[in-house]
C-alpha cells in the first residue's frame, strides 16, 4: 500500500496478533482512517478486510459530516474495507457495531456497555464509540470505528481512566476483529437482541431539526428504527403512531427524563 499520507506497514504493534482475515496497517498521523483508506480503495491498492489504525486523526470524521475528536496515541481510530459487501450492506455497520461492543465489554466486563441505534457504544449510559460507514463508487463500504479509550470530550466516556499501556489498543482492535469473525450468518436477530435502544423511551433528532419521541419498537430489515410515537405529539385522542427513521441521533431517556 502505497500512499502521501504517511508511511505504511504491516503489524507494527508487537501485542497484536490479527485474525488471518485481516490486513492491519498502521499510520501516526493521517487526516481520517475512512476517508484515506476510501480513496486507497479507489485506486485499487487494496483488498477486502484491509484495515487503516492511527495513532492520530487531523480530520476525524463523524455522520453528517461532523467532527471526530482525540489526541495523539489516545483512542482506537480505526477504518475496515470490505470488497465483499452483502445484499443488505448496513450489516457491515452492525457487526462492526456488535464486534465493538463485544470488544469493549472483554476488556471493561465491570463497566455497563450497550449498543445505541444505530451505531454508538454507551458507557455506562454514556458515548464511549461510534461507527462511520461509507459508501465508495466500486461499491465497497469503509467502516470506521472510534472508541474512546483514554481521553473523551466533555460530556462522552471513555473506557479506561487510569493510564493504559499503547500496545494495548491493538489488543482491542485484534479482539475486534477476532469478534467481528464469530458473528453468525444471519446478524439481524444478533443486532436487535443487543441494541439497548430497543423498548427504550427516546427523543430521535433528525436532521431537518425536527425531532420526536416515542418508543423505540425495533429495527426493520433495512436497519431502520421503528418508533410508537408519543400520542400527545401526534394528536390527544389518536393511537401512537408508528414512524421509521432511516437516519437520526437517538437519545435514550428515563422514564422520568423531560423530552
Ligand atoms: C460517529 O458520528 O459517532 C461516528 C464516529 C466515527 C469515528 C471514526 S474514527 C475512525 C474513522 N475515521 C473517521 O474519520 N471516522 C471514523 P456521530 O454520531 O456524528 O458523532 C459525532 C459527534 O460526537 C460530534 O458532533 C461530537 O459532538 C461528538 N464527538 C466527537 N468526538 C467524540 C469522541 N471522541 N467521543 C464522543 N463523542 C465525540
Amino acid at each position: 500500500m502505497s500512499g502521501t499520507d504517511g508511511i505504511w506497514w504491516r503489524e507494527p504493534w508487537t501485542a497484536a496478533t490479527w485474525p488471518p482475515a485481516w490486513t492491519v496497517h498502521h499510520v501516526a498521523e493521517t487526516t481520517s482512517t475512512n476517508v484515506v483508506l476510501a480513496d486507497a480503495a479507489s485506486r485499487g491498492e487494496v483488498g477486502d478486510r484491509t484495515v487503516l489504525v492511527a495513532d492520530h486523526q487531523t480530520a476525524g470524521r463523524g455522520r453528517l459530516d461532523r467532527r471526530w475528536d482525540a489526541p495523539a496515541q489516545a483512542n482506537l481510530l480505526a477504518s475496515m474495507l470490505f470488497t465483499d459487501v452483502p445484499p443488505d450492506p448496513f450489516e457491515l455497520t452492525q457487526r462492526v457495531g456488535l464486534a465493538g461492543l463485544a470488544a469493549a465489554r472483554a476488556v471493561r466486563p465491570d463497566r455497563r456497555i450497550e449498543l445505541k441505534w444505530p451505531n454508538d457504544l454507551l458507557a455506562d449510559g454514556v458515548k464511549l464509540a461510534g461507527v462511520l460507514a461509507q459508501r465508495i463508487t466500486s461499491g465497497a463500504v469503509i467502516v470506521g470505528i472510534g472508541m474512546n479509550l483514554r481521553w473523551a470530550p466533555p460530556g462522552a466516556a471513555r473506557l479506561f481512566d487510569d493510564a493504559y499501556p499503547a500496545e494495548s489498543t491493538a489488543t482491542i482492535l485484534s479482539t475486534l476483529l477476532g469478534f467481528y469473525d464469530a458473528l453468525p450468518a444471519d446478524i439481524g436477530s444478533v443486532y436487535r437482541a443487543d441494541l439497548a435502544t430497543i423498548g427504550q423511551r427516546v427523543r430521535v433528532e433528525l436532521p431537518s431539526g425536527e425531532h420526536v419521541v416515542g418508543v423505540a419498537v425495533d429495527v426493520d430489515h433495512d436497519g431502520r428504527l421503528l418508533v410508537d410515537v408519543d400520542r400527545g405529539q401526534v394528536s390527544r385522542e389518536s393511537a401512537p403512531e408508528r414512524r421509521v427513521f432511516d437516519v437520526g441521533d437517538v437519545v435514550h431517556l428515563r422514564p422520568a427524563e423531560p423530552a
